[in-house]
């Protein structure tokens, strides 16, 4: 069985997320959507929020599952998981060089693997950050967003 991790703060998921997401169920068997939960971060919807939200969006996909990932670190979750890979969406030059020491750090740690797919050229300026912002100075910003987060977002 091949099982990946798929980790972010997805706040909120978008659709550069989610297409990653499916590519990786092409690769592995088994993929889980780590939901990262930092104490010491403001997050825009709580992890519950997230969790659902990602849920709605990935029903019809299979072999995915939805969890928090908690506050430790990536590359234990991963090996209490079971997953001897972690994916990982690239945009640009700049995920690249901030993504490289982690992949290595994770690997000197327990010997996960980092798997980069490339984003769909569609998706390549799309980040949680900007999506936010965009919707709270009153953009549209369903184009790029599930109707799971955008409901959510009209609602707050
Ligand atoms: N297209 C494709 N992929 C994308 C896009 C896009 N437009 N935008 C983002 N992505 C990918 C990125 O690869 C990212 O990895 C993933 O989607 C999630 O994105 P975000 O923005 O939700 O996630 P981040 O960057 O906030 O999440 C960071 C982690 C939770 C992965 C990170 O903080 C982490 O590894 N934490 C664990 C602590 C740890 O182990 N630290 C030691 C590291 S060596």
């Amino acid at each position: 069985m091949r099982r990946a991790v798929c980790p972010g703060s997805f706040d909120p998921l978008h659709h550069g997320h989610v297409e990653v997401i499916a590519r990786a169920t092409n690769l592995f068997d088994d993929v889980i959507v780590a939901v990262s939960t930092n104490y010491a971060k403001k997050y825009r919807f709580d992890v519950d929020t997230r969790i659902e939200m990602i849920r709605e969006t990935v029903s019809s996909l299979q072999g995915i599952s939805v969890v928090p990932m908690g506050e430790g670190l990536l590359a234990e979750f991963c090996r209490k998981a079971g997953a001897n890979a972690i994916i990982k969406g690239l945009r640009n030059t700049a995920d690249l060089e901030y993504e490289m020491p982690m992949a290595a750090m994770n690997r000197h740690l327990t010997g996960v693997e980092t798997v980069f797919l490339p984003t769909d050229s569609r998706y390549a300026h799309l980040s949680s950050t900007l999506i936010k912002e965009v919707s709270q100075l009153g953009g549209d910003v369903s184009e790029f967003v599930p109707r799971a987060v955008m409901r959510r977002l009209n609602e707050s």
